[in-house]
């Protein structure tokens, strides 16, 4: 008997890697505004929606913003990062993801469970707009990560319930949210190392012996 019926995969960070871009984004609101951010405190940003993403490089400062005047913020370090996604090309997906997903997409249904409002612009830019069965993003989830909510709208979207999915994240919100939600998780790059995860992995080809 198999262990899971379905596998939800968080973006970035497990099936392509944005975090340059979105650090080299932040990083140019950032120096603009003469706070001291760098690569380290990015880490921090792993999972998180955009809004809570600038707050939290705001709190490096002791000015307080408006509603609007942070919009405006989050709007162009949005512009700057979607410029930088044009870059991404299928090229950008390792062969071990890929072989990886084709693999499991002839035994499983497979989504994306993402915090980012981007997820449809880069899976297009990486040749898989049409390879999930299911893609939840940040346009559909009214609370991010580690809320559990956008992956139990890609269990929900896949029939499937939490039980019976394997969520595969790379961030401590994402473990966080797998673990409220109640699904089972395997934790790749950063997450390897979170207790919160069921299984630790080195590289997605590691889900082949879970799975
Ligand atoms: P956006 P994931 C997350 O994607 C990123 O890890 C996080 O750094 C980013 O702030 C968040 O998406 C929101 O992204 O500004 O594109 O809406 O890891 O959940 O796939
Ligand atoms: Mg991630």
């Amino acid at each position: 008997m198999r262990k899971y019926d379905a596998v939800i995969f968080d973006l970035d960070g497990v099936i392509c890697s944005t975090d340059e871009y979105h650090y080299l984004a932040w990083k140019e609101l950032a120096d603009s505004l003469a706070l001291p951010f760098d690569r380290q405190y990015n880490n921090k940003l792993r999972g998180v929606s955009r809004l809570e993403s600038l707050n939290l490089i705001l709190a490096l400062g002791e000015r307080q913003y408006s509603d609007e005047e942070k919009q405006a913020m989050a709007q162009k370090k949005n512009d700057t990062y979607r410029r930088l996604l044009e870059k991404m090309s299928p090229a950008d997906v390792s062969d071990d993801v890929l072989s990886t997903l084709n693999e499991l997409k002839r035994k499983y249904p497979l989504a994306i469970g993402s915090s980012s409002r981007n997820t449809k612009f880069i899976l297009s830019r990486i040749g898989l707009a049409d390879f999930f069965d299911a893609v939840i993003d940040g346009n559909d989830i009214s609370a991010s990560k580690p809320d559990p909510e956008v992956f139990l709208k890609a269990a929900d979207a896949l029939s499937q319930r939490p039980s019976s999915c394997l969520v595969v994240e790379d961030a401590a919100a994402g473990i966080e949210a797998a673990v409220r939600g109640g699904f089972d998780s395997a934790g790749i790059g950063d997450a390897s190392r979170l207790d919160g995860a069921k299984y630790h992995i080195e590289r997605l080809s590691d889900l082949l012996g879970i799975l």
